[in-house]
């Protein structure tokens, strides 16, 4: 009785469905590729102060240092051991970098790659982050350690042991994905291995995982590991706390394997949400934006409590992976600046905000062939650290999308509308619409080739509101549009199609 009375209090807080973050946070940047100390120094300077609730971090285990290509973003997706040391830095800046997160209430998600270890074909030697040997050609891995036996080839009923067909769920868990080595997860000393591997990290303060390629692995599997893993760190986090679970499940509606068989286990990405969002905001295929008045849920997405929802990942802002063309991507800013801020208005899901380094994009007959490219880095390989420009830009090559002002400033927006219902909804039959957060915010976007000129009930209280788009409220002055809310709650709009960001938020903490 005591227990049910306890886990009733603290609800979510003792699942893995909720991600623990501080002081009503409510979203995570990916620091794609970041350093560990330039982590920590973004935590303290940028991320605490500006109510970014966590951060998913590279895969932090040793992983395949390849020459062919260069140096690729994926070779942190071949893991060779446990040690903890990879191309963002080793051990001791790692711990530095989730002690000094924590203590501002950043919290820290890595990413865990526990489906399989490197390709096959990878050969023999000490070609690895931290210069564990190894052997890719007997599948020996003596710094974890894992042996041949410890893998799944005689699972697999493929010609040469690589997944063939998507609607073969057994192929797709026992079979290799891409040629990658794959675990047999049904034995204990794999999940042993995987889970203590897992557990270091949460006895180091990480709050949870987003988990790689769980669509290759059987739910039953991920269970056992699940079941072995600690509560959080009592340090930072309340007794009892389970770590945040999110399973990177591709799931368009094709295929055999589902989100849905993953639910039990955890959140579970929602793939569908930026491949629509880009869809809508594209115009592709006849989408309007007014089309999205029951965006969430009424759009066939998996349910609220389990999605991690985002724009675009690490795979698909390349052109590949899941979601193709659609997805929008810092390159196309203007549109994504309108698209993370709508994602960030609405109150569906989890939400990850994505932080991304450029490369040289080479398209040849529709393909980037340099969708591979790694990092900045200098000539030895080593990553470059993430320099903060005297306007808060990034140089060297970072992008830090989570710095620009309309996204970070909608990441507050998110945060001060936390728990309220969407409504005031108002279109024009067309790609303009205006919705609220109950009476703390605000949204109105401007998607269509002609100006917006309306008068919207906002919900709010009466007032002057800085408009968080266009500027920002600096002091008692705002540096941008400002927006007057008349003792009805209702309030004049005026976008040009051809503004900077056609898209204007106010919210109770940008009141004037
Ligand atoms: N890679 C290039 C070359 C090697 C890496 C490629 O052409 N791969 C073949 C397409 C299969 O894509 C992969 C998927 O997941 C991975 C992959 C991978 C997960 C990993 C490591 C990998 O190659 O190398 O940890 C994948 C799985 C799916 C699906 C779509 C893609 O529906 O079930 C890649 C790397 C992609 O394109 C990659 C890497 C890490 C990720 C991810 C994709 O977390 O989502
Ligand atoms: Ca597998």
């Amino acid at each position: 009785m005591r227990l049910f009375i306890l886990a009733a209090l603290f609800g979510l807080s003792l699942t893995q469905y909720n991600p623990h973050t501080k002081h009503g946070r409510t979203a995570i940047v990916h620091l794609f590729e970041w350093r560990w100390a330039d982590i920590a120094a973004e935590c303290e300077r940028f991320l605490g102060p500006n109510g970014y609730g966590g951060v998913q971090i590279s895969p932090p285990n040793e992983h395949i240092v390849l020459n062919e290509p260069w140096r690729p973003w994926w070779q942190r997706y071949q893991p060779i051991s446990h040690k903890l040391c990879s191309r963002s830095g080793n051990e001791t800046e790692l711990k530095d970098m989730i002690t000094r997160c924590n203590n501002v209430g950043v919290n820290i998600y890595a990413d865990a790659v526990i489906n399989h270890m490197c390709i096959a074909g990878s050969g023999e030697g000490n070609h690895s982050s931290c210069g564990s040997w190894f052997n890719a050609g007997t599948s020996e891995f003596p710094s974890v350690p894992f042996s041949s036996l410890d893998f799944n080839d005689n699972k697999c009923s493929t010609a040469n042991g690589d997944i063939e067909s998507y609607c073969d769920a057994r192929q797709v868990r026992d079979c290799r994905l891409n040629h990658l080595l794959d675990l047999a997860m049904e034995k204990e000393y794999v999940r042993d291995k995987q889970a203590d591997f897992m557990n270091t990290l949460i006895d180091m303060g990480v709050a949870g995982f987003r988990m790689d390629a769980c669509k290759h692995m059987w739910p039953d599997d991920l269970s056992a590991v699940f079941g072995r893993l600690h509560n959080l760190n009592t340090k930072w986090f309340s007794n009892g706390s389970r770590p945040f679970i999110y399973q990177e499940v591709i799931d368009l509606g094709t295929g055999a394997i589902t989100s849905r068989d993953y639910f039990r286990l955890g959140r579970v990405t929602e793939f569908r949400y930026g491949a629509k969002l880009g869809t809508v905001f594209r115009k592709w295929d006849q989408e309007k934006l007014f089309y999205t008045k029951k965006w969430g849920e009424g759009w066939g997405f998996m349910p609220d409590d389990k999605a991690v929802v985002f724009v675009d990942n690490h795979d698909n802002q390349r052109g590949h992976g899941a979601g193709g063309a659609s997805i929008i991507t810092f390159w196309d800013s203007r549109l994504y600046k309108m698209a993370v801020g709508y994602m960030l208005a609405h109150p569906y899901g989890v939400t990850r905000v994505m932080s991304s380094f450029r490369w040289n994009r080479n398209f040849v007959n529709g393909k980037d062939q340099n969708d591979w490219m790694g990092p900045p880095s200098h000539g030895d390989g080593s990553t470059k650290p993430v320099p903060i420009n005297p306007d808060q830009t990034c140089g060297d090559g970072w992008v830090c999308e989570h710095r620009w002002r309309q996204i970070k400033n909608m990441v507050t927006f998110r945060n001060v509308v936390n728990g309220q219902p969407h409504s005031n909804w108002w279109d024009n039959q067309s790609n303009q619409v205006a919705f609220g957060r109950g009476n703390r915010g605000f949204i109105v976007f401007n998607n269509d080739d002609w100006v917006l000129d309306v008068s919207l009930n906002t919900g709010m209280p009466s007032g002057y509101y800085c408009d968080v788009i266009s500027g920002e409220k600096e002091g008692n002055k705002c540096t941008g549009k400002q927006i007057k809310v008349d003792d009805n709650g209702k309030a004049h709009f005026k976008i040009s199609n051809s503004d900077e960001d056609p898209f204007v938020a106010i919210h109770a903490n940008s009141k004037l």
